[in-house]
């Protein structure tokens, strides 16, 4: 039995965090037995991050190389794929952990009301005494690295500007279909799909999340996604 090492869920999803609940559906599809087991803190994983993928004795961290990992063990998510297809969609995945990604973990933890929620949701089990050092610490961190990477750097206007040319991108991809590239679930839909859904699901009425909510057809593809790819937990 495959054992996906994950964060528990929050906000309306399997798991708080999306690269986990990619593995959850790349997991779902790949159609081998697996269970979650629920971890708060990953320092002592082998990328200090989750998902992991415990094989018998192996640990695989990251949702790309479970994803090559489930793959070497026979599967193929992008079954009858051409290699332009398979080009476009790497392309869409990259966009989606780069950009909307990004935009996810803005909208939870640097907008003060949301970032209430966020941290209600993310660090209930932490003892009481030091979840507020620790939970304010990880918030430092975390606009850090939104400054680094750009995103906490544009003003909202030009962050929903970049979000609308992403939508943009999938909406063009999903005109005639119901899933990305075709009638059933593809790796790309497993990793773009759960983002959506968290911003989707964000705590409180952000920019993002009305683009998101009122954008024709992606709210009902990310609920195809749900009922064809996430598990019934
Ligand atoms: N590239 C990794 C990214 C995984 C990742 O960034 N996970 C975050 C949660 S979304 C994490 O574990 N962060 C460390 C922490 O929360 O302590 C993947 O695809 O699995």
């Amino acid at each position: 039995m495959l054992t996906l090492l994950t964060f528990p869920g929050s906000f309306n999803a399997p798991s708080h965090s999306p690269y986990c609940v990619k593995a959850m559906c790349l997991l779902q599809m790949s159609g081998f037995d697996w269970q979650p087991g629920y971890l708060h803190d990953p320092r002592k994983m082998p990328l200090s991050r989750l998902p992991v993928l415990r094989d018998a004795e192996q640990l695989v961290p990251d949702s790309a190389h479970i994803q090559t990992h489930l793959e070497r063990k026979g599967v193929d998510f992008d079954t009858g794929l051409s290699t332009e297809q398979k080009a476009h969609s790497h392309a869409l995945i990259q966009m989606c952990e780069t950009g909307l990604y990004n935009i996810l973990v803005h909208d939870r933890w640097l907008i003060d009301e949301s970032w209430t929620h966020t941290r209600a949701a993310f660090f209930s089990g932490i003892p009481f005494l030091i979840r507020g050092p620790l939970t304010r610490k990880l918030r430092k961190s975390v606009h850090s690295k939104m400054i680094a990477q750009g995103t906490a750097q544009f003003s909202e206007e030009e962050r929903l500007a970049r979000m609308t040319r992403d939508l943009d991108a999938l909406s063009v991809q999903l005109v005639d279909q119901p899933f990305l590239f075709g009638t059933h679930p593809t790796a790309a839909d497993a990793a773009i799909a759960p983002v959506l859904d968290m911003i989707l699901n964000l705590p409180v009425a952000t920019g993002a999340r009305e683009l998101l909510k009122g954008w024709d057809g992606l709210p009902e593809y990310v609920a195809r996604l749900r009922a064809a790819a996430y598990p019934a937990f």
